[in-house]
């Protein structure tokens, strides 16, 4: 399941796109840009494979393109989100109504604590959950609790210390047959010994947000060092403008729920 995927959910990003949240100074995101670089994006997902759910943008939430940290997805399972940051808490909702097609086993994480999907990352039947700015104790106990109920395992990488990553997935990626991509920063993390890493060169750091989608891997365009990396170990790469998500700490992970 960890990459095996026949559907997405990808909401287009909404005009006032570049309100949102944003913890790096890369400049202003050009909407028109942004618009061309998602419908790339989606254009990639199709030809993956996968089937598209296209939510219309909905502006009163800008930063509701970022559609991953509403739901952790599994097989048979959906759980939602309590996102960390209050202005994206009513994303969730709207998120609840397209997977209703889809799914009918939720659980949801309440109030009392904090999860964004960008911190969890899923290796199989095993789950990183991060720690962050955004997801707390409380958010990742839930989360542990749901996954046990469904024969999944969970370990909490804390990255509250580590500079330069939002998410724990802006850091890590899980890209099938035990091969992690990982920055240097959380690469000694006992979490993750065992896995064979792939260790992302010093000023890479943001292609760690990579994506395994079927035959394929969606990496951010610009980062030769990793794409080289991967496509030596066999990997069907795709190279995706991604600058103006950048610009709001998106990664290529965020864009899309992919199940
Ligand atoms: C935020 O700060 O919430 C958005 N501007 C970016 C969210 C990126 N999400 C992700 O990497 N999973």
């Amino acid at each position: 399941m960890s990459h095996t995927f026949t559907k997405a959910i990808i909401r287009f990003p909404a005009s006032n796109f570049a309100d949102g949240l944003t913890t790096v100074d890369l400049g202003q995101p050009i909407f028109a840009t942004a618009l061309q670089q998602h419908a790339a994006y989606c254009a990639t997902l199709r030809d993956c494979g996968l089937t598209l759910t296209e939510l219309e943008a909905d502006a009163r939430y800008p930063d509701s393109t970022f559609v991953e940290d509403t739901a952790i997805l599994t097989k048979d399972l959906a759980v939602l989100t309590h996102p960390g940051a209050p202005s994206r808490e009513g994303e969730v909702r709207t998120i609840k109504a397209a997977l209703d097609q889809f799914y009918t086993n939720f659980r949801v994480i309440t109030a009392l604590g904090n999860l964004d999907g960008g911190d969890i990352c899923e290796a199989e039947q095993h789950f990183f959950i991060g720690l962050s700015q955004r997801t707390d104790e409380e958010g990742a106990r839930q989360l542990t609790a749901y996954l046990e109920e469904i024969g999944c395992t969970a370990a909490w990488v804390d990255i509250r210390d580590t500079p330069g990553i939002l998410h724990l997935k802006s850091g890590i990626a899980y890209v099938g047959d035990n091969n992690l991509v990982v920055i240097e920063a959380l690469a000694d993390h006992p979490a993750f010994e065992g896995y064979n890493l792939i260790r992302v060169a010093p000023g890479e750091e943001y292609a760690a947000n990579c994506v395994r989608v079927n035959d394929h891997v969606l990496l951010p365009a610009g980062y030769p060092q990793l794409h080289n990396a991967l496509t030596a170990l066999g990997y069907h790469v795709i190279p995706l403008e991604m600058s103006e998500f950048q610009k709001m700490d998106g990664g290529l992970s965020c864009l899309s729920l992919r199940f």
